[in-house]
């Protein structure tokens, strides 16, 4: 166990005393086009997908009643603890985020509450139960160490003394992590701006891609979807189903044909048609295939070859309750296509979110978005501190 390896090293290092305590229409090759509306007029230019979001939450939240709804407390979080309870003017939007990241807020937020009341003094016991922890709730072994090796050093330093100040320590450090990874939101200027988005099966990369196109038609923006998962059976009509709700076109080609090919397609259909943006859906793989890699590598080379500078971004979808094979699939997705920006779903299922900080600290690759839940609102762009503020408290 890590703990086992790195005892000696912090009965050397902390303080003495502390030791022992332990739609159809025409397109240019062939491709299909269906559903959506009729092309617009002049639109408002491109915005960046996360900047068009965070603008859309913000107004969301300004224009959303205030303490409408019951607030969810997690039964067996301590009472003792304020900061646990939402204060009842605390916008709705972050409420919100709190109650669907309530199980991992459970296994980390809770547990560390238990364990730091339970503690007079920061000592070897205390750092050991906490680094148990933070590995329990999925942050990976090389995060946990880290942040441990960090608190540890402030403990020699004596910078650190009340466990009643370590949650704040712990989450002003995971603070750091999150921020030193987040990239600034690339400027579009590209029109279209063309996003594909990759990720191995059942992610949600379709479902992301349907609630971003919805977000950003009520920005104004004119979206066009390219069904380039042309391998799984049914993929090409779910997109299309998704195109329709959503009231975008969708470009098309038979399942089986080549992906290439139909981004070909849609980027043409994109350029004649004015769009401002473009997402292309990609049939779910093995990281591990290197065919299948090698097939979204020409998907991607395509893209670069119509449009320079295309793909502007190229979002990864990750499955949070995978836990840490989300870390391996992030780093051999990025060093074969070349990844913008992560996209961590299904957050709301799991007690595993900690893994966005596993993730982020083991890639160095920004968090894009998260999605927590089903419905088209449940995609957000990432905000370190609100989604630090949910699982620790
Ligand atoms: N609870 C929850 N479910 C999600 C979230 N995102 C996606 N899903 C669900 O995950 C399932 C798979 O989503 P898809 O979008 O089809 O996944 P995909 O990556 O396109 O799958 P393939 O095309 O088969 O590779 C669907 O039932 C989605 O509703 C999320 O943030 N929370
Ligand atoms: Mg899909």
């Amino acid at each position: 166990m890590i703990k086992w390896l790195k005892r000696k090293k912090r009965d050397a290092d902390l303080p003495p005393g502390q030791e022992q305590q332990e739609p159809v229409t025409e397109t240019p090759t062939g491709g299909e086009e269906t559903g959506g509306p009729a092309a617009a007029g002049d639109m408002p230019p491109a915005a960046p997908v996360a900047a068009a979001l965070a603008e859309q939450a913000l107004a969301a939240e300004a224009a959303a009643p205030v303490a409408v709804e019951p607030q969810a407390v997690a039964v067996d979080e301590p009472a003792a603890e304020p900061e646990a309870v939402p204060a009842p003017d605390r916008p709705r939007f972050f409420r919100r985020l709190r109650e669907r990241l309530s199980k991992t807020r459970q296994a980390l937020g809770s547990n560390l509450d238990r364990l730091f009341l339970g503690h007079k003094t920061i000592d070897l016991d205390l750092l050991d139960q906490l680094e148990e922890l933070l590995v329990t709730a999925d942050l990976g072994v090389e995060t946990s160490l880290e942040l441990i090796e960090r608190t540890r050093e402030r403990v020699r330093r004596r910078e650190l003394t009340d466990p009643a100040r370590l949650k704040a320590h712990l989450k002003a450090e995971m603070l750091a992590l999150l921020t030193a990874a987040v990239s600034p939101v690339p400027e579009v200027t590209a029109k279209p701006h063309v996003v594909m988005v990759i990720g191995v099966n059942g992610v949600g990369k379709t479902t992301t891609i349907a609630k971003l196109a919805h977000h950003d038609t009520q920005q104004g923006l004119k979206v066009l979807l390219v069904a380039a998962d042309t391998f799984r059976a049914a993929a090409v009509e779910q997109l299309e189903i998704w195109g329709q709700r959503v009231g975008v076109p969708v470009i098309k080609q038979k399942t089986g044909a080549d992906p290439a090919a139909v981004v070909f397609d849609g980027l043409q259909a994109a350029q004649a048609r004015g769009m401002d943006k473009v997402y292309i859906d990609t049939a779910g793989r093995l990281h591990t295939k290197v065919n299948l890699m090698e097939e979204l590598k020409k998907v991607r080379r395509t893209a670069e070859k119509k449009i320079t500078g295309a793909p502007h971004e190229v979002l990864l979808v990750l499955d949070a309750t995978t836990g840490q094979n989300a870390i391996s699939q992030a780093r051999l997705f990025h060093e074969a296509i070349g990844v913008t920006g992560i996209v961590m779903t299904k957050l709301d299922g799991t007690a595993k979110g900690g893994v966005a900080l596993g993730v982020v600290k083991e890639t160095g690759l920004p968090i894009s978005f998260i999605g927590v839940g089903e419905q088209m609102d449940d995609l957000r762009p990432f905000d370190p501190e609100a989604y630090l503020e949910a699982i620790v408290g």
